[in-house]
């Protein structure tokens, strides 16, 4: 019988604007046609399911008033939807890109000065990401970037306080090879997805033996 290898499951953090899309876009297409890695783009918020349409609502209309708790745990619901889908996808071989995941949650919800554990428990059980780009770009440089300040949380002075939040985890995994940060300030979109290939290879490499189980 043979054996299907597991895709990888790789997450783009980073604050809004960051160039995320960008660079998940590079890669997936990078694996696909380069590598020919079956790949599939996943990306949280999921707009189109049930709670996706109450975070999409609540995101564009910034008058709209919702108890921060209860946004949370919806953002949380958001990814549980999306649950067996995920592990269905990563076992059957495909490698996800994700853009976003629960570290948005977390770093978001924390900014609006919700306790940062408590913030981390309506996501405890999901799938492990192998992989987390955190693209670290400043929020003074990126409020310049076309079309900012179209949603609730695209207010640099919010921004900011999100990177703190992001700060947290980048010191708890700053010897883990899951967490790998990109510094963005100055570099060209270009230069950020070499950087990231480069990294991305290497993590393949150091896992040739076989990844980590998924449940
Ligand atoms: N949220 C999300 C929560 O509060 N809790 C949660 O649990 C989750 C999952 C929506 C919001 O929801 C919050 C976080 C967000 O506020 P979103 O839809 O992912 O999340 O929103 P954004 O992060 O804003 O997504 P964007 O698509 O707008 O930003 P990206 O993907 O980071 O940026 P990208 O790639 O689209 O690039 C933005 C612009 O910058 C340029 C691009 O060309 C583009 O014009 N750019 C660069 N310019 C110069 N140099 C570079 N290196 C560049 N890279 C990109
Ligand atoms: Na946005």
């Amino acid at each position: 019988m043979q054996v299907v290898k597991r895709g990888l499951f790789i997450v783009f953090e980073g604050l809004d604007r960051s160039g995320k899309s960008t660079q998940s876009k590079m890669l997936a297409s990078y694996l696909e046609n380069e590598l020919q890695v079956p790949v599939k783009s996943i990306c949280f918020p999921n707009r189109e399911s049930v709670s996706g349409k109450t975070l999409n609502q609540y995101l564009q209309n910034r008058d709209m008033k919702y108890p921060d708790e209860a946004i949370h745990l919806i953002f949380a619901a958001n990814r549980w939807e999306m649950r067996d889908q995920i592990l269905s996808d990563l076992k059957s071989g495909i490698t996800l890109i994700c853009d976003r995941y629960a570290f948005s949650g977390v770093a978001y919800s924390a900014a609006k000065g919700l306790d940062f554990e408590w913030c981390k428990n309506p996501d405890r059980g999901l799938v492990k990401p192998d992989l987390t780009f955190f693209i670290d770009a400043n929020a003074e440089t990126i409020k310049s970037r076309s079309d900012y300040g179209s949603e609730r949380y695209e207010r640099v002075e919010f921004q900011k306080k999100v990177s703190e939040s992001y700060g947290k985890f980048k010191q708890e995994a700053e010897a883990d090879e899951h967490w790998v940060t990109v510094q963005a300030d100055g570099k060209s979109i270009e230069e950020m997805h070499s950087e990231i290939l480069d990294k991305f290879i290497k993590y393949r490499e150091s896992q040739s033996e076989g990844c980590d189980d998924l449940d």
